[in-house]
């Protein structure tokens, strides 16, 4: 629902699924139950963009999954964030904050996993354009991040 966003949240990395979402091309860090249980119950499941950070580190762009993965048919509701940038390790233990701006898709099933990797990629590149928008370019700056490399006066 559109008038929850730009939704903000904010918590430890935990191990998620372990189904190798890195071998896919596409690492998602995800949040515990505790975390996820405390968005707002109306958030539409799908997939959305926005920023993350990780600690105090820069903020980059991200896609995250939000719902219950039907190709896997989760019982329990997940948030994973794919942050849009190259780590040189993992984050494990970290605090991730993320700043969900719009909404791109609803999640779906997909008959096979080559279909889900190919619909992930093009999700990548669609957050990356909307990312690029002013509307969005400005939240990145939003004191949540209490970014102090882009202290303007
Ligand atoms: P899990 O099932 O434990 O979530 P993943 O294969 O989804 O495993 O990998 C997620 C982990 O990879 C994250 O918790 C984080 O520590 C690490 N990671 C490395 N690069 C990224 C990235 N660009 N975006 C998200 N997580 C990343
Ligand atoms: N899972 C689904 O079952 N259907 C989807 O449409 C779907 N879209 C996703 C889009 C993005 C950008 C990301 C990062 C994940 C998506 N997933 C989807 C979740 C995916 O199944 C999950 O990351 C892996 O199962 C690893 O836990
Ligand atoms: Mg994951």
């Amino acid at each position: 629902m559109t008038s929850l966003l730009p939704f903000f949240m904010e918590g430890e990395v935990v191990k998620g699924f372990g189904r190798g979402s890195k071998e896919l091309g596409c690492p998602t860090a995800n949040y515990s139950l505790e975390v996820v249980q405390s968005i707002p119950k109306d958030m539409a499941p799908g997939v959305y963009y926005g920023w993350a950070q990780v600690d105090s580190q820069m903020v980059h762009k991200m896609v995250a999954n939000i719902g219950w993965c039907p190709f896997y048919e989760n019982k329990e509701m997940s948030v994973e964030t794919h942050v849009m940038h190259k780590f040189d390790s993992d984050f494990y233990g970290s605090n991730l904050k993320i700043c969900v701006i719009g909404y791109l898709r609803p999640e779906k099933k997909f008959d096979s996993l080559n279909d889900l990797i190919e619909a992930i990629q093009q999700d990548i590149k669609n957050a990356d354009a909307k990312l690029d928008e002013y509307e969005a370019k400005v939240l990145k700056e939003h004191k949540y991040f209490n970014n102090t490399n882009n202290i303007t006066v």
